[in-house]
């Protein structure tokens, strides 16, 4: 059983005034803990609360604020547009917006926006928080996750499956106090967030936060562990320079995406390390790694973590099937969706991945692929090809709208949307999408046909449409 979440985060370490450094801005912990004893004392007894994910100690500090007090935390990308944080204020209900102070987390959005009090987080602020840990099953974040059709669906997280899946992964990366994070991803994410300050935050480590995760910035941070998409490994390895930087690292972990084996390679000959690979979901959680102490192999994302026990869903004589999982770590349902929460579990209660995978002899697993094209991977960001479908037509000019993810070196896959559209252009139409959901969600590209190929129910038929 995994300590509570509350005494690990506000346990006492030995502090070092650079304990936390976000956006060039360094902060002890004992300075975090006491701007966040301050926003406890503001927000508590809140049902839920906001929190405008900019990478910045302001983040942080209310997430930790947040959670101190047992307000669960809903992150919003600080870039989405209008239709997108829309969404996620009214889906999940929640009345106040914490923002860093400069920022007006209200003013972004046009037209009639979510009724939302912004409050602003100030670093300067100390309270000392002494209320009682909250109930280790109770929610710690709503996570808005794309689906294959329809808006982003907000996905429960316990403090237990965030305490059970940082203490599996210290375990498996050898994570301690003595190590320093580096790594420039999102805080609206798993990735970025729960393993990439709540990480660092409960094992007692240093965290440094690149900003945005460009190869001289990650070369520059002088860490022991960096994380990173495989976008981001990508662009290291063109960078060769930057790429040896990091042989004097400890760990270089991959995970939202696969790692492409020549990425894996490259990184092994320019750094002198064989890149740790991890698998996991916003549901579940990080739920398969390779180790610290173990092997690590192109193309595999080793066992599961501890607690975790995995399946292969394969028709009989096959060696692939669906992936499906139970543990500690997974996720309580979907805010506000029975039906797609049922759906998201097999009758006897394992949680369906929709991922195709095979488990070798060795309890090695390989992740194939996806079982619905319409979930698109981009840059390790998670994208519903029917959301961003609903965007584009929910522009004037457009009148049919058909999207898909199309294999890409840098990105994986890159967004294109074919369009049945008149009196608009391809960029006019990539920054109405920027604009309404968020700018990782825009396509990169964009066709226009006289019809889209439809089948004889008039359903349109993706697999016929031309190449990108
Ligand atoms: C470009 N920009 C625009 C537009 N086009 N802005 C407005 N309108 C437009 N039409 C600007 C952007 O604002 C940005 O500016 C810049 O152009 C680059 O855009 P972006 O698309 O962000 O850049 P990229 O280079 O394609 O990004 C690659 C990336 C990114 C940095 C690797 O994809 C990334 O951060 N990915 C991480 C995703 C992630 O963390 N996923 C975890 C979820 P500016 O430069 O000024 O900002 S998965 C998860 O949590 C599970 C559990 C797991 O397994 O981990
Ligand atoms: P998200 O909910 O945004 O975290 O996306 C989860 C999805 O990312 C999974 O269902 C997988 O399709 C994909 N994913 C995450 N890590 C890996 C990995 N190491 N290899 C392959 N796919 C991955």
């Amino acid at each position: 059983m995994s300590a509570p979440l509350l005494t690990s985060l506000a346990e006492p370490r030995g502090d070092r005034p650079d304990a936390l450094t976000l956006g060039g801005r360094a902060c002890s912990r004992e300075e975090l803990l006491g701007a966040a004893g301050a926003v406890a004392a503001r927000i508590a007894g809140a049902p839920v609360v906001a929190v405008r994910a900019t990478p910045t100690a302001e983040t942080v500090t209310a997430v930790v604020g947040a959670l101190l007090a047992g307000v669960p935390v809903v992150p919003v990308p600080p870039d989405s547009g209008p239709a997108e944080r829309d969404h996620i204020l009214r889906d999940s209900k929640a009345a106040l917006l914490l923002t860093g102070q400069a920022e007006d987390g209200a003013g972004q959005a046009a037209g009639p926006a979510a009724p939302v009090e912004t409050v602003p987080v100030d670093l300067a602020e100390r309270a000392a928080w002494s209320g009682p840990e909250p109930d280790p099953e109770s929610t710690a974040f709503v996570l808005y996750t794309s689906g294959t059709t329809g808006a982003p669906k907000g996905a429960l997280i316990s403090r237990r499956a965030v305490a059970a899946d940082l203490d599996a992964l210290a375990g498996a990366w050898a994570w301690t106090a003595e190590d320093t994070l580096v790594h420039g991803l999102p805080l609206f994410h798993v990735h970025g967030l729960v393993l990439g300050v709540l990480g660092a935050l409960r094992v007692g480590g240093r965290l440094v936060h690149t900003g945005r995760p460009t190869p001289a910035a990650y070369a520059a941070a002088g860490g022991s562990l960096y994380f990173g998409v495989p976008t981001v490994w990508h662009r290291v390895v063109q960078d060769p320079d930057a790429a040896r930087a990091l042989s004097a690292a400890r760990l270089l972990v991959s995970g939202s995406a696969p790692l492409p084996a020549p990425v894996f390679r490259d990184l092994e000959s320019l750094t002198g390390h064989r890149p740790v690979e991890r698998y996991g979901m916003t549901e579940t959680l990080i739920t398969l790694s390779t180790r610290a102490d173990g092997e690590r192999r192109p193309g595999y994302v080793g066992a599961p973590l501890s607690g975790i026990r995995t399946r292969v869903a394969a028709e009989e004589g096959a060696e692939i099937g669906e992936l499906q999982l139970t543990g500690p770590t997974l996720f309580d349902g979907y805010l506000n969706r029975p039906e797609a929460t049922a759906d998201s579990y097999t009758e006897d209660g394992w949680f369906r991945t929709g991922d195709i995978a095979a488990i070798e002899p060795d309890g090695f697993h390989r992740i194939v692929g996806r079982a619905s094209t319409d979930l698109i991977k981009s840059g390790g960001y998670r994208i519903g090809a029917g959301e961003v479908e609903n965007a584009l037509l929910d522009h004037p000019a457009v009148r049919e709208a058909a999207v898909v993810g199309a294999p890409h070196e840098d990105l994986g896959q890159q967004i294109v949307a074919y369009v049945v559209a008149d009196g608009v252009t391809e960029a006019e139409l990539i920054d109405f999408v920027a604009g309404q959901l968020s700018v990782h969600k825009r396509p990169r590209k964009v066709r226009f046909l006289e019809a889209l190929p439809r089948n004889a129910m008039g359903k349109p038929q993706k697999k016929l449409l031309p190449p990108a």
